[in-house]
């Protein structure tokens, strides 16, 4: 639990009321803290950064608010008060971050938001209405930053999304099995050494720049998005840690994945894990309906392709962190890495099935929005 020395560092008036963990995302320790300021109850979310994932939290910071600010001056600048931005609160010494050492003497980051009031996120909906409107909240950020300028951006996690570096990794790590676990996953390490030709689809044609580098989000899940607890419109994308140039596409597909999955990513049953064909074409209608303009022909094209490559980065990404002995993600028993990475080789499974599909209503739905 966090201490409540650590909440009283920052610039936040009134008396603190309550502090309660919240169990959310694989990385970072989450907290809400309720004040209480002159009989008015606010809200904050406090977290602890995970330095283990994020070598350099200084840098995380900085791109968050350098893109922040970026989205509140755009939002200004379109006179758009129904749209908000997480807002960094700082320190009582003007920092937007506290930097502190724990009893063992190892240096801890804490960090502090405003709690968007009157919001919701869903952490799994079936919904497509609630599905389109997150695929239109990220077409969105990618379009509200389409002007940012690229290079001042910190690379936080290297090659996070280089799904070609991702594979060396992978093979790597499989010869040095520090684990001992690779001969019980074999079966599932053969399925991705025989897709190794799509790792590097996206990423040859961004470096040969036949698309674009983008400010991506890197984390689009469906529950990144708030949204106004009455209309059910987005208000704002959340969780910027990993905003840093790289291909939208990756975001595109990432939230086909998180979104239109019928089951959430650790799910065991893999006859229940298949992708929805009605929440993928909300997703990708709503963000289409946003972003369309301006993307070019070669992004398109791979928009399909993008969904199954993310799919299968992820399912690498969580073997290869149980090959590791479980270092990254958080886990909550002893496969549960494991179980994730099977259920999203299914997913991967049942991609594959409908690619003919799925390339054919992207390609119906772009001219719609051109
Ligand atoms: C991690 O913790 P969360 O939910 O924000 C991971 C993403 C994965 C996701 C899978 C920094 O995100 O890349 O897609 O788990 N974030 C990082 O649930 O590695
Ligand atoms: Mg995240």
């Amino acid at each position: 639990m966090i201490k409540e020395e650590i909440i009283k560092q920052f610039q936040i008036s009134g008396e603190l009321k309550l502090i309660k963990p919240l169990p959310t995302g694989n990385i970072h320790r989450t907290y809400v803290a309720t004040y209480d300021e002159n009989g008015k109850e606010n809200k904050y979310l406090v977290q602890q950064i995970n330095n283990y994932v994020f070598k350099n939290p200084y840098e995380v910071m900085d791109n968050i608010e350098g893109i922040t600010t970026h989205i509140q001056n755009e939002l200004k600048r379109q006179n758009d008060n129904k749209h908000k931005v997480l807002n960094v609160i700082e320190t009582i010494d003007n920092r937007n971050m506290l930097v502190c050492k724990n009893e063992e003497g190892i240096e801890e980051f804490y960090r502090v938001y405003n709690f968007i009031e009157n919001t919701i996120s869903y952490n799994t909906t079936k919904d497509p209405k609630i599905v389109r409107t997150a695929g239109k909240a990220f077409g969105n950020f990618q379009k509200l930053l389409n002007n940012y300028s690229i290079e001042t951006l910190n690379e936080t996690i290297i090659d996070f999304h280089n799904t070609k570096n991702r594979l060396k990794t992978f093979e790597k790590d499989i010869k040095e099995d520090y684990a001992k676990r690779v001969q019980s996953v074999e079966k599932e390490i053969r399925f991705i050494l025989d897709r190794k030709d799509i790792c590097s689809m996206i990423v040859d044609k961004l470096e040969s720049r036949e698309i674009p580098y983008r400010v991506t989000h890197n984390d689009t899940k469906v529950n990144n998005v708030m949204f106004d607890s009455s209309s059910n419109d987005f208000i704002a994308v959340v969780d910027l840690d990993t905003v840093m140039r790289g291909s939208g596409l990756y975001d595109y597909g990432d939230g086909i994945r998180s979104a239109s999955a019928n089951v959430f990513e650790d799910e065991k049953d893999l006859d229940k894990v298949y992708l929805i064909n009605e929440l993928f074409e909300s997703y990708t209608d709503g963000y289409l309906s946003e972003l369309a303009p301006y993307m070019n022909n070669e992004e398109i094209n791979l928009m399909g392709q993008s969904i199954r490559i993310i799919t299968l980065e992820l399912a690498m990404r969580f073997l290869n962190d149980y090959i590791n002995g479980d270092k990254y993600f958080k886990c909550n028993y002893e496969t549960h890495n494991l179980d994730r990475a099977r259920n999203q080789l299914k997913l991967v499974e049942d991609i594959e099935s409908k690619m003919e599909y799925i390339n054919s209503y992207i390609n119906k739905n772009y001219k719609k929005y051109c």
